[in-house]
């Protein structure tokens, strides 16, 4: 399956997601999931990054104890692409 690498933009893409926003002054976006304990954070972040290294497309995040702050932006197009969307979707389903 080929994905494209055309830029869509921040704004046109969280329309289609699920509490998603726009990072300040860049063509990214960004969520903060919460979860009950680390052990839930971090089993999140171990399917999220399998997820991601199968698919070469990684997150930027951060993590304090139940926390994970997740930027998703395509840097070898320098914004929103294709790849984003469908980590944020895979990212949503996780935790749905
Ligand atoms: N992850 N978010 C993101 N953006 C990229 O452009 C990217 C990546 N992971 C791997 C990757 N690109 C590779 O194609 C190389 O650029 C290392």
């Amino acid at each position: 399956m080929t994905t494209t690498m055309t830029r869509l933009g921040a704004e046109a893409t969280i329309k289609d997601l699920n509490g998603w926003s726009i990072v300040d002054g860049r063509d990214a976006i960004k969520k903060t999931f919460k979860f009950s304990d680390f052990n839930a954070a971090f089993g999140f972040m171990s399917r999220v990054a399998l997820h991601a290294d199968k698919n070469d497309h990684h997150p930027e995040w951060f993590n304090v104890y139940n926390t994970v702050e997740v930027t998703l932006s395509t840097h070898d197009a320098d914004g929103v692409t294709e790849k984003d969307v469908k980590l944020a979707k895979f990212m949503d389903q996780l935790t749905s």
